[in-house]
Parts: structure tokens; C-alpha cells; sequence
């Protein structure tokens, strides 16, 4: 049945239809990059690396097939194979579990595949097929509890409702028992504080925090419990890398290939962009985005602007989560006229970094080699001199009371050096309260918070 708005609205009004009926409009993308109408593949232009949330007309799209536009109404849940009770469930059941929301990067493991060389088949991402989103729905945990796994249990494999173009193989996918029962594994049926729309999945997708997007199956509406590893071509096939580095551009034997899961730390840079022009004594602002997968968030960004010879810490303002990026800033002024090469590399809890050279691998997946723009700074006119020197450094989230209490005497990098716990935190502003530093008690908790909550033992 198909109806138009108009008589819509009416047997709504007169409630002869639930709401529900209602299908998800396609959201009108903002600005970006085209890399296939269809299917549809589009990417985040970089000046999406500044935004915390991607908002939804921003967020990249990856899609093998063509997008499926599914009614409610008839759309169930089915939850089958290695369980005791297999389940159909109805958008108001997944509903009525507890919802959790979460923020989380979602990235294709494609992403960067245009920068290898030589170079790889497959849609040629830049940057920007990563965006940070806040999702919101079920956990796929207690789907799986109410199903009750049974102990023959070892994947979960999903399938989506888009049906294959052509010849191509079903998109099919299976996750681990255990990241399927991660409490940050979700079911989500909502976006960034709205339903889920079209191209994201709409009425329900997975949610697979730290790992790369392959796996954040949309359309969902067959999950089925696995008693051994799954052979189809998106899992046996697609979505491999070599276990060991390869020669570039060899041919590698399935079986030294393992399945991409967590998403490795990368950072890239939003401003400024590649080949801008700057004047020299005026400060700039560099910066852009950082996430990780599994090992653990990122601790720490640092800048170069020198081509790599040195390095210093970046600020990481803003809001701080498991799997969501976040976002980084550094002030700098150029001191003369020259070509500089900028650079930023992330650091993630675990103390891994990015690497200077990428190991190529057939299919191009997760690029994350140190990213490089270069500036070129010309004489300012005397005009333009800054009325007030800026120093080079973070832009940092400072709380109140905190530069008047420790810059008076030194700077902040001698604070970056410290890795201490909380309560040798507390000691040494004690002892600097009682070298002079003028720490007001109300703005005493502020500012431990902030050194505790940043330099940590194991900040980077
Ligand atoms: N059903 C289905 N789910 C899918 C895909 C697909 O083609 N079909 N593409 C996957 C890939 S490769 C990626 S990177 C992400 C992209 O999610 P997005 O389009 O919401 O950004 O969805 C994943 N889920
Ligand atoms: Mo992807």
C-alpha cells in the first residue's frame, strides 16, 4: 500500500494508522566529496575534522548496494540459529530495552585507500570516510540474552535488507561472541538525537565501537547466531590484510590474511589545508581530529611544524569519550617567510602512534601514516604585525585559575612533562601554594581535576 502525505496526515490525524508508518526521508547531503551516485559513496571534505559531532548532511556514506527504503510496519528483527528461543521483534521491543547512547568514530577501513602506492582497486577515499557520531539504541547484548546463546555459539552474523547489485555476493558480516556482547556494542536506531535516517541504516543498524565500519552493518534484519567461522565473500574474502608486511603490489596468499577489526590511531589535519598561504609573525591555528579503536582513546596529538625534526604537544579541548575522536588545536606563529612542512601524529592509551610509512596491503585498508601539509609563510606587511606576541603552544581546555596559579612562574611544558597520579598531583600544587603560586581554594578542585585528568602515568 501506497499512500500519498496528504491522505497520510489525515488517517494519522484520525488514528487509523500508527505514526510508525511512516518511512525515513534520505537526508540532502552538504558539501561533499562524490565518489559514486550510485551506489552512493560520499566523503567528508576536510573542514568536517572540525566539528566534534558529524552532523548527519556531513557524515560520509559507504554503500556496496543500492539504498533500500524499508516500512516499518511490515520491518521485524529476527534473532535465529545457535539460541534457545529464537526471537521476531518489533521496532517497540527493541525500544522498550534500555537505551544507551554513546559517541563513536565510524570509519571505513577503505579510508585513505587513494594514498597508497602503487596504487589499489576500490573507491578512492581521501580523508574524510570517518565521521564521529552519537548513536543511540539497544544493546545487542540483551537482544542475545533474551535469545539466551548457546554454548555452540561463535559468531553473530548480520544481514541487512539491501539487496545485491548485480552478481555481487550479499553484504553479510559476522562480529565475535565477544564484541557482540561489549556493552558499547549497539543496535541503534538513532543519529546524532534523530532516527537513524535512510543512508545510515534506517530503521536499525550496528553499532561496533573501536572497530572499522565494515562492520557497523545497516538495514539490519537478520541476526543469526553462527557454531563456526562464516565463509561468505565479505568475510572470507573481503576485508583482509596481510598479518605480516608485504612487498607492494604482490599478490598474497589467503591464508596469511587476517579479518580488519579494531581501527588503528590516526590523526588528521583540518586546517590549515595543504598549500595554504600564511604570513609570517601572525599566528595560525593547526588543527583537526584524533581517534583509535580498541588499544584505548587517545592520550595525546603533537605537532610538528618542521617536517618531523621536532614535536610538540597539541591541546586536546573539548569532550573526552571511549570511541569518539577528539578534536585538537595548536597555536603557531611562523617566525619568517618559508615553506614548512606541518605534521600530527596521535598517540592513544595503549602509547601507540602513527607510523611515517604505511605497509601496503592488497585492498588499501586503514591508512594511517603521519599526514603532512606544507605552508608557505610570506613577509608580513608591517600592519599586520600582531598587537599582542602569542606563544606557540596548545590551545588547551584551561580551568579557571589555572594560568594566574601555575604560568605566573612557568610554563605549561614543564606540566607536560609530569606523569603523576592524582595524589601526587595534590602534593605538588601544595608545594606550590607554598612556593607562592596563588591558588584560590575555590579553584582549587578545578585545577587538580585538570592536571589529574591529564597527566596521567601513562598520558602518552
Ligand atoms: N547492509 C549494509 N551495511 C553496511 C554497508 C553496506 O553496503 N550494506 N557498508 C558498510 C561499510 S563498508 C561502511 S564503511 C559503513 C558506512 O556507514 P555509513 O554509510 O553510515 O557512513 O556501513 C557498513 N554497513
Ligand atoms: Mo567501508
Amino acid at each position: 500500500m501506497t499512500l500519498s502525505r496528504r491522505q497520510l496526515v489525515r488517517m494519522c490525524a484520525a488514528g487509523l494508522i500508527p505514526a510508525s508508518y511512516v518511512r525515513a526521508a534520505e537526508v540532502t547531503k552538504k558539501n561533499m566529496i562524490v565518489r559514486s551516485v550510485r551506489p552512493q559513496d560520499l566523503e567528508m571534505p576536510l573542514d568536517g575534522f572540525s566539528d566534534f559531532i558529524t552532523p548527519v548532511e556531513r557524515f560520509f556514506v559507504r554503500t556496496h548496494d543500492y539504498t533500500p527504503n524499508v516500512d516499518l510496519n511490515s520491518w521485524k528483527l529476527s534473532v535465529e540459529g545457535e539460541v534457545h528461543s529464537p526471537l521476531t521483534l518489533a521496532m517497540d521491543d527493541l525500544k522498550r530495552l534500555p537505551r544507551v547512547e554513546l559517541v563513536g568514530v565510524l570509519e571505513c577501513a577503505g579510508n585513505g585507500r587513494s594514498h597508497y602506492q602503487p596504487h589499489v582497486p576500490g573507491t578512492q577515499w581521501s580523508f574524510g570516510s570517518v565521521g564521529n557520531g552519537r548513536w543511540a539504541g539497544a544493546r545487542l547484548a540483551d537482544v542475545l540474552r533474551r535469545a539466551g546463546l548457546k554454548d555452540s555459539a561463535r559468531q553473530i552474523l548480520f544481514d541487512g535488507v539491501d539487496v545485491p547489485v548485480g552478481k555481487m555476493p550479499d553484504f553479510q558480516r559476522t562480529i565475535t561472541v565477544k564484541k557482540a556482547l561489549d556493552a558499547n556494542t549497539l543496535l541503534a536506531f538513532e543519529m546524532n538525537g534523530q532516527r537513524l535516517p535512510v543512508q545510515h541504516g534506517f530503521p536499525l543498524r550496528l553499532i561496533v565501537p573501536g572497530w572499522a565500519g565494515d562492520s557497523w552493518v545497516k538495514w539490519v534484519q537478520t541476526i543469526r547466531v553462527l557454531d563456526r567461522d562464516f565463509d561468505g565473500f565479505w568475510m572470507k574474502t573481503g576485508y583482509r590484510r596481510p598479518e605480516q608486511p608485504v612487498a607492494p603490489g604482490s599478490a598474497v596468499d589467503p591464508a596469511k590474511m587476517r579479518p580488519v577489526t579494531s581501527l588503528k590511531v590516526k590523526s588528521v589535519i583540518a586546517t590549515p589545508l595543504d598549500g595554504a598561504g600564511a604570513l609570517a609573525g601572525q599566528p595560525l591555528t593547526i588543527s583537526g581530529a584524533a581517534w583509535s579503536g580498541d588499544s584505548g582513546p587517545v592520550s595525546a596529538v603533537e605537532v610538528s611544524v618542521d617536517g618531523g625534526r621536532s614535536w610538540r604537544a597539541a591541546g586536546l579541548p573539548g569532550e573526552h569519550s571511549q570511541y569518539g575522536w577528539r578534536l585538537w588545536r595548536y597555536r603557531w606563529t611562523p617566525p619568517a617567510e618559508g615553506y614548512y612542512n606541518v605534521m600530527a601524529r596521535a598517540y592513544n592509551s595503549a602509547r601507540e602512534t602513527q607510523p611515517l610509512v604505511e605497509e601496503w596491503n592488497p585492498s588499501g585498508y586503514q591508512w594511517n601514516v603521519v599526514q603532512r601539509v606544507g605552508v608557505n609563510v610570506t613577509p608580513a606587511a608591517p600592519s599586520l604585525q600582531p598587537a599582542v606576541a602569542q606563544a606557540d603552544g596548545p590551545i588547551d581546555d584551561y580551568p579557571a585559575g589555572y594560568q594566574a596559579a601555575c604560568h605566573a612562574c612557568h610554563g605549561q611544558d614543564m606540566i607536560r612533562q609530569q606523569r603523576l597520579t592524582r595524589a601526587q598531583w595534590e602534593r605538588e600544587v601544595n608545594k606550590m601554594a607554598g612556593w607562592g603560586a596563588q591558588v584560590k581554594p575555590e579553584e582549587r578542585t578545578g585545577i587538580l581535576k585538570y592536571l589529574a585528568g591529564h597527566f596521567t602515568q601513562d598520558w602518552h
